[in-house]
């Protein structure tokens, strides 16, 4: 009583390669949802895979009794810079577990409120730049977005400072690491024949591996010289003093290179595209520009902002959801099933078979979001109707990943973009820099805004 999956006829040895634009995948694996519907399958250079689009079938793959997450393509070959780190590590493999309880009581919500004075210092670095360049600069968005939050990462989990903002060319590690990024996502569906044109491109891989494995062994150098060091004060305290309490283990030095590399990545490229997003949304949506403004006027006025504050800004916490709701810088994420079963009562599903949950689609469901699903409406996220989503339809809005292997960093993450947002609507009034601009996307393993550009006017002294 199952049925099969459509999907484009794959061709004889290359599949459906052709099937997806290598520079833009995403653009292609959402218009062959738009076409195929809630599941299509693909026939790709490393296997098959479904792609799902629907709330309905992402919240059945959440299942973790059933489906547990696959480290995909692109994350395996990351897996030749940061190993078994905790984002790229399979499910079962003894350093995640050792990392993962170490780390996760560093990343909770009491520990990240102490990073709060790093986090407003990073801000305000920001702040000032933007002041001192006057209306009428144009800003590159994105790319203070991702200097604010990589420095914010570094400084807040390893007392590390990349002082972004006072070079024009980003610290070497910067550079690797995007060329990392960006070859692994390609270096993982190039076909075959294409390998011999890619030696250059071979030998840059490996000498950025050594570029990021260095400067995070320099920052743990610079660490265990500290006299009298005690105890875990930081994430790279908890590092390299906590003791796993199962196992009695503690992490091993390359497990710590692994981490503090995956942090540097996965904490600032998904942040930046979120607040990139949010601005532009912003000026697109002067209402909701008016009333967040209005939030951050009401409740922290013309004084410094507290950690306090944050909580008390429940419409700059609905324009967040609803951005990464709308653009899910993280737009798809794999899992593989556990045994042989039947997937909403009608697809036959192998064992092991992988799937993707894109969800750029799933969180554009009509049938969870009704007719304006394709509007960007931050009143929708607000508290109420947030927990009623949660409640009706828990797979909903899932972009920080899933159970277990969900994001480590969302307190993090969301503490940083409150306390930005906050400060910047606080003390600038913003505008698009070409009125004519609409939304590009820049893909790499993450998804930001293309070519965004805005100027800021001051609203007062800076605070
Ligand atoms: Mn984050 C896992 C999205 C910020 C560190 N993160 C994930 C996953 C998603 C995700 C989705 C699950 C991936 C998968 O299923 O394969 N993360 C985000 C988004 C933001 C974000 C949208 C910001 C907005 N993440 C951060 C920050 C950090 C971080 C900040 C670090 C400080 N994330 C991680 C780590 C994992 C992860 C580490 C892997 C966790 C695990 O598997 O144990």
């Amino acid at each position: 009583e199952t049925i099969p999956v459509p999907g484009p006829r794959p061709l004889p040895f290359v599949g459906n390669i052709f099937d997806i634009d290598p520079r833009s995948p995403l653009k292609s694996t959402l218009a062959l949802a738009e076409k195929y519907g809630e599941i299509y399958h693909l026939s790709l250079p490393y296997g098959e895979a479904y792609v799902v689009n629907t709330v309905a079938l992402v919240q059945e793959l959440c299942d973790e009794s059933r489906y547990q997450k696959v480290v995909t393509a692109a994350l395996t070959q990351l897996r030749h810079g940061v190993h078994d780190g905790l984002f790229t590590a399979h499910n079962g493999e003894s350093a995640w577990g050792i990392a993962h309880r170490l780390l996760m009581p560093a990343f909770g919500p009491a520990s990240i409120r102490t990073m709060f004075p790093e986090m407003r210092e990073v801000a305000a670095q920001l702040a000032l730049k933007w002041a001192r360049h006057g209306p009428d600069t144009p800003i590159v968005v994105t790319e203070d977005f991702t200097r604010l939050a990589l420095d914010t990462i570094a400084l807040c989990s390893m007392d590390f400072r990349f002082n972004s903002f006072y070079h024009d060319k980003m610290h070497p590690f910067i550079d690797a690491m995007t060329d990392f990024l960006i070859e692994g996502g390609v270096r993982g569906v190039r076909p075959w024949f294409l390998k011999p044109f890619a030696r250059g491109a071979e030998t840059k891989f490996w000498k950025d591996i050594a570029t990021l494995r260095d400067t995070a062994q320099d920052v743990v150098d610079a660490r265990k010289k500290i006299k009298g060091r005690v105890g875990p004060n930081d994430l790279l305290g908890a590092m390299l003093d906590g003791v796993d309490p199962k196992t009695g283990e503690k992490m091993t030095d390359s497990s710590i290179i692994d981490n503090l590399i995956t942090f540097l990545i996965a904490g600032h490229e998904t942040t930046s595209g979120m607040l990139s997003f949010a601005f532009y949304e912003l000026i697109k949506h002067p209402e909701a520009y008016k009333k967040a403004q209005k939030e951050v006027d009401d409740v922290i006025g013309r004084g410094p902002i507290t950690v306090e504050h944050l909580k008390k800004l429940p419409y700059i916490t609905a324009i967040l959801r609803e951005t990464l709701r709308y653009s899910p810088t993280i737009p798809m994420t794999g899992v593989e099933s556990l045994k042989d079963q039947v997937l909403a009562g009608k697809y036959a599903v192998k064992k092991s078979q992988i799937f993707f949950l894109q969800l750029a689609a799933s969180h554009k469901d009509p049938a969870v979001y009704g007719e304006t699903a394709n509007e960007w409406d931050p009143d929708r996220m607000l508290d109420e109707s947030f927990e009623r989503f949660s409640r009706e339809h828990p797979g909903f809005w899932k972009p920080f990943g899933n159970g277990m292997r969900g994001c480590i960093g969302r307190a993090f993450a969301w503490q940083e973009a409150l306390t930005i947002m906050a400060m910047l609507l606080q003390n600038f009034d913003f505008r698009m820099h070409d009125e004519t601009y609409t939304l590009q996307i820049q893909e790499t393993l993450t998804v930001k805004p293309k070519d965004f550009y805005m100027h800021a006017s001051l609203r007062h002294g800076l605070t």
